[in-house]
């Protein structure tokens, strides 16, 4: 297994709209395992395979306190969104350090294909529902500070070029 480099905003590959994944072999496992290795080994609760450059409809999330709950979606679709609305404070591994507020579906209903091709349906309320449509997100290229205003937006796209120019000279 290997932890692998995530992308950091705002890298431009953050806003790749991924493909479909067609082969369903080796090559993919061991991609689904790494990347819950880097999501572990990072604290996170999802990440998508758009976040470490491999631009294809990959998801690994989970959410469970124990961090024994694994779950990988490959070509997810959500197929219904509640009306019901929550908004949460988010964070992303891309955009480390900085949290804030996204409106999101309370309750998703998810069709997605386990690492083999079978295909399986999932029910996601709370914290599964948002880490979902947050990692469904970088798929289509979307990064959660996108739903902040341009201020904000600003503010943190300055922030984390500086961060990234310190850490290059440190
Ligand atoms: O996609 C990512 O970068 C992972 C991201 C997922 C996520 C967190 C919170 C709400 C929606 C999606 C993270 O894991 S950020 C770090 C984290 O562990 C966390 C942050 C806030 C609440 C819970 C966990
Ligand atoms: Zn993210």
């Amino acid at each position: 297994m290997a932890i692998l480099s995530i992308l950091c905003y705002p890298d431009p590959r953050l806003h790749t709209v991924a493909r479909p994944v067609g082969a369903f072999d080796e090559r993919l496992r061991q991609l689904t395992r790494d990347m819950l290795e880097t999501m572990y080994d990072a604290h996170g609760i999802g990440l998508a395979a758009t976040q470490v450059d491999v631009h294809e409809r990959v998801i690994v999330i989970d959410v469970s306190e124990d961090r024994n709950r694994p779950l990988v979606l490959i070509n997810p679709e959500i197929t219904w969104a509640s009306e019901e609305t929550v908004v949460g404070d988010e964070g992303c591994l891309s955009v480390p350090g900085i949290y804030d507020g996204v409106e999101r579906a309370s309750c998703v209903h998810v069709r997605a294909l386990d690492v083999h091709g079978q295909e399986f349906s999932l029910e996601a309320q709370e914290l599964l529902a948002v880490c979902i449509q947050h990692e469904m997100d970088h798929l289509l290229g979307k990064v959660f500070v996108e739903y902040l205003s341009p201020l904000k937006r600003n503010r943190i796209r300055s922030k984390m070029i500086k961060r990234q120019r310190d850490e290059a000279r440190a």
